[in-house]
């Protein structure tokens, strides 16, 4: 198939801006290459793609960031700043469709949604997060009414938050190549993920303060306020900050680690970094909410705690600890891997196509 992706209007391919999309990005593509496709990707002018992805088209176009809908309220407007990059992006998607099988859509805006029933060329969507504004849910609906499976999601909890019959689930995936299995680990925990409230950092802190072990966070400091009131939360040294690191040099510190926390606050709609330590070999201690409660299977690659209950995560860690490193990177191989999200992508793409 010709793939057109359409990337999220939040930010640059590789600034680390765009989250998770990024990093299924990188899978999308690199994945449906491999598998014979021509595949060209639209981004955000600054956009640089991974070396996996260099056989796809790059296309871009400037235009003023989206702001993003993780902290806006749920009843907030459809907003499109002036010199707006999203109608840029489709405005180009539009002219260029010609020369496409499919479009494949992967910003959470309301824009491409709409534009849905009107291009000549489908429109497909892998929905990156789970219920997050009335005007997106609305735009959402209407699309799963006309053509339900033109939409994609991560898990089957973040679809449940759309209630669609049977919804298209494609998980994610990710270059094993990338990561390096370790087998020993240092006496830390691990935390990652954009430094934000609904990632619940604030969690991680106290669970490590209270087992007495260092916990190394590594993320984007979205919320210099949040990360700072995390810090003064727990004793000094209790946070080891590692910043936002590309993948390489995060996957090598991350593997070090005994277990890596995760402390979802919303419907997190995968947990790119849950897939990752495992690909590292590192069990996860996840509240058993959205994509993560979906994602750590208990005595499998990790334990579960009821959501926010502290004391709980803290006792999941010890039992996350003890389960196989092995165990980790082989369901990492089987389910995560690019091959196999590529193989699903793929089935999903065709039937639209179809
Ligand atoms: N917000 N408006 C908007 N558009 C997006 O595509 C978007 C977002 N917020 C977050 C986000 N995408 C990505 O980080 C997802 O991976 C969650």
């Amino acid at each position: 198939m010709r793939v057109l992706v359409v990337s999220t209007p939040v930010g640059a391919l590789g600034s680390g801006r765009g989250g998770g999309v990024e990093v299924t990005a990188i899978g999308l593509v690199a994945g449906l290459l491999a598998r014979g496709h021509q595949v060209a990707v639209l981004a955000a002018a600054g956009s640089v793609l991974a070396p996996s992805c260099a056989g796809a088209e790059l296309l871009t176009a400037a235009g003023a960031p989206q702001p993003s809908w993780q902290h806006r309220p749920r009843s907030m407007p459809i907003e499109i700043p002036a010199g707006a990059l999203l109608p840029r992006l489709w405005d180009r998607a539009l002219e260029e469709q010609g020369r496409f099988d499919v479009l494949l859509n992967l910003a959470y805006d309301w824009l491409p949604f709409w534009l849905t029933r009107h291009t000549a060329t489908p429109v497909a969507h892998l929905v990156s997060m789970g219920s997050v504004a009335e005007a997106m849910d609305e735009v959402i609906a209407s699309v799963a009414r006309w053509r339900p499976r033109r939409l994609a999601f991560h898990t089957a909890a973040q679809a449940a938050d759309f209630a669609l019959p049977a919804p298209v689930i494609v998980g994610n995936g990710f270059d094993p190549a990338a990561y390096a299995f370790a087998d020993q680990a240092e006496p830390v925990l691990g935390w990652a993920g954009r430094i934000a409230p609904e990632k619940g950092l604030e969690d991680a802190a106290w669970v490590a303060q209270r087992l007495g072990l260092p916990l190394r966070v590594w993320g984007l400091r979205e919320d210099e306020a949040y990360a700072a009131a995390v810090e003064a939360s727990v004793p000094p040294g209790t946070l080891q900050w590692r910043g936002f690191l590309p993948t390489a040099a995060f996957q090598a510190e991350l593997g070090a680690c005994q277990v890596l926390l995760n402390t979802p606050k919303w419907n997190e709609a995968f947990g790119n970094v849950v897939v990752e330590a495992m690909a590292c070999g590192v069990p996860v201690a996840a509240y058993a909410r959205g994509g993560p409660g979906e994602l750590v299977v208990e005595g499998e690659n990790g334990a579960l705690a009821p959501a926010d209950d502290l004391e709980a995560l803290a006792r999941a860690v010890g039992r996350a600890a003890r389960v196989s490193r092995h165990r980790c990177r082989q369901m990492f191989e089987r389910h995560h891997s690019m091959a196999a999200f590529s193989e699903r992508i793929e089935a999903w793409l065709e039937e639209v196509v179809g």
